[in-house]
C-alpha cells in the first residue's frame, strides 16, 4: 500500500481523518469495543466508506494511567484485524518494532509511534527501511505517569523543539522528512491549559515546515472544558468543534473516532478557507493528470535585502512541481512538459532581475512556469539555504508560491515559509 515516493502532503489532502480503531479492552473511548478482530475489520471497513483517509489501528492503550501491553498480547490484538483490512488504508499505532514490522507487511502504509521513536531503539530502522509514513508525537513521561503535574514553561516551545529534535533524528536515521508528519501529543503529559494553549498555537508548529496530526477526538480536555472538571471523555459534538478549530490553525490530518460527522464538518471548513484565500492548491491524491518534479535546482543569483547580497552571488536552490495534464502522457516530448527548457526559464527569470524577497523571485518562476508551459498548475519552492539572518544558524530560508495559468491576474499571493531556525544557543525562535 505504501505510495512509493509520495510526501505526505500529497498522499493525504488537507483536511484528512484519520479514522481510530483500538482494538484493546481499554482505551478511554472506545475500549472493548473493537477487541474482536471481526468488529475492528467492520468499524475500520466503515469508516474508510464514511470518508476516513486511513484507519489507525493499535493495540496498546495509550491513555493516562495505562499499563503497557507485552509483544506477544499486541501482536495478537492487531494481527488478525491487519489482515481482515488488506489492501485498504491503514496506519498502525504502536512503538513497537516488531509490531511495525509486521503490520507493513501485512500492508499498513504509515507507523504512528507516541513515543516519537524513543519507546523502542530497533523501529527508526524499520521505518526507514519500508519507505513508510511516519507520525511523531510529543509526550511527556509515559502513559502510566504522564498526567501527574505536567508543567512547561511554555509549552508550544518546548514541544516545537521537541518535535524539531525528534525530526532530525529520524531523518538522520534514514527516513526521509518528506514522509513525516508531527503531532502535538494533546492530552499526553498536559494540562487543560497546556491542550489549549497548543491549539490555540498551532500555526507556531506549522513553522516546522511538516504536516501537523492531531488528535483532540473525544478526549477529556474537552469534556472539562465543557464544566466537568474529573472528566475522562468529551463528547463527539465537543471533537468536531475542536477538530474545526485545529484545522483552521494549521492541522493536516485529524484522527477521530467518529468519521462521518467529522468529514462533513471538516469539509465546511474546508471550503470555507478556500473561499477566503482564492484559488488553491490541486495537488492532492484524487486530482486527475500527473505532477512532474524538479528538486534542488540549484542556480546562482544576487536576490536578498543586504548589500553583499545584490553583490556577490550565492546559491539558490529551486523546488517546481508541475501539475500537468493526461494529454501529456503520449509519451512524446512535444506533447510533455520539457525540464530542461523549464530549467532554463528559470535560470533566465533569475538573471532577468534582482529580488529582494524570496517570495517574489518564487512568484515570477511560478507566474512564468504557469503563462508559458502547458501545465495546470505549478508549485514553485526557492531555498536560500546559507543565509545568516542576525547571527543565527538558518537551515535554510524558502518562499513557495502556487499558481495556474491565469491566477495572477485573479490576484493570488504568494506566503512564505521560514523554518528550522536555531540559534547559537541551540533555542528555536519562532515568528
Ligand atoms: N492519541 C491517542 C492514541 N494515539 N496518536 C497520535 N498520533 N495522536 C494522538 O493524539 C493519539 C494517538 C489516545 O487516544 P485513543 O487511541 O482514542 O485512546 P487509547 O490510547 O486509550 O487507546
Amino acid at each position: 500500500m505504501i505510495a512509493a515516493g509520495v510526501p505526505i502532503e500529497e498522499r493525504f489532502s488537507r483536511p484528512s481523518v484519520m479514522g481510530i480503531v483500538n482494538v484493546t479492552p481499554d482505551s478511554f473511548s472506545d475500549g472493548g469495543a473493537n477487541l474482536d478482530p471481526d468488529d475492528a475489520v467492520s468499524t475500520a471497513r466503515r469508516m474508510l466508506e464514511e470518508g476516513a483517509a486511513i484507519v489507525d489501528v493499535g493495540g496498546e492503550s495509550t491513555r493516562p494511567g495505562a499499563t503497557a501491553v507485552s509483544l506477544g498480547e499486541e501482536l495478537r490484538r492487531v494481527i488478525p484485524a491487519l489482515e481482515g483490512l488488506a489492501g485498504l488504508p491503514v496506519s498502525i499505532d504502536t512503538s513497537k518494532a516488531d509490531v511495525a514490522r509486521r503490520a507493513l507487511e501485512l500492508g499498513a502504509e504509515l507507523v504512528n509511534d507516541v513515543t516519537a521513536l524513543r519507546g523502542d531503539p530497533a523501529l527508526a530502522d524499520v521505518v526507514a527501511e519500508s519507505g513508510a509514513y511516519l507520525c511523531l508525537v510529543h509526550m511527556r513521561g509515559t502513559p502510566r505517569t504522564m498526567q501527574t503535574d505536567p508543567r512547561y514553561e511554555d509549552v508550544v516551545s518546548e514541544v516545537a523543539a521537541f518535535l524539531e529534535e525528534r525530526l532530525r533524528f529520524a531523518v538522520s536515521a534514514g527516513v526521509r522528512e518528506e514522509r513525516i508528519c508531527l503531532d502535538p501529543g494533546i492530552g499526553f503529559g498536559k494540562s487543560v491549559r497546556h491542550n489549549l494553549e497548543l491549539l490555540h498555537r498551532l500555526g507556531e508548529l506549522a513553522t516546522l515546515g511538516r504536516p501537523l496530526l492531531v488528535g483532540l477526538s473525544r478526549k477529556s480536555v474537552l469534556g472539562r472544558v465543557a464544566g466537568d472538571p474529573g472528566a475522562r471523555t468529551g463528547t463527539a459534538a465537543a471533537s468536531l468543534g475542536a477538530a474545526v478549530s485545529a484545522f483552521e490553525r494549521g492541522a493536516w490530518i485529524l484522527r477521530v473516532h467518529d468519521v462521518r460527522g467529522h468529514v462533513e464538518a471538516l469539509e465546511v471548513a474546508r471550503a470555507v478557507a478556500a473561499a477566503a484565500a482564492g484559488p488553491r492548491s490541486s495537488f492532492a491524491p484524487g486530482s486527475r493528470g500527473v505532477t512532474l518534479e524538479l528538486r534542488g535546482l540549484e542556480i546562482p543569483g544576487r536576490h536578498g535585502v543586504e548589500e553583499h547580497e545584490l553583490e556577490r552571488e550565492q546559491p539558490f536552490l529551486y523546488d517546481l512541481w508541475l501539475q500537468v495534464s493526461d494529454a501529456a502522457l503520449s509519451d512524446r516530448i512535444e506533447d510533455a512538459v520539457d525540464y530542461r527548457a523549464v530549467a532554463e526559464r528559470v535560470r533566465a527569470v533569475s538573471a532577468g532581475h534582482q529580488y529582494s524577497l524570496l517570495e517574489a523571485l518564487a512568484a515570477a518562476v511560478a507566474d512564468a512556469v504557469a503563462a508559458e508551459f502547458p501545465v495546470e498548475r505549478v508549485r514553485v519552492r526557492v531555498r536560500k539555504p546559507r543565509a545568516r539572518p542576525a547571527g543565527l544558524t538558518l537551515e535554510y530560508s524558502a518562499a513557495t508560491v502556487e499558481r495556474a495559468p491565469g491566477d495572477w491576474e485573479r490576484g493570488s499571493r504568494p506566503h512564505a515559509l521560514v523554518r528550522s531556525v536555531q540559534t547559537d544557543h541551540g533555542q528555536s525562535p519562532r515568528s
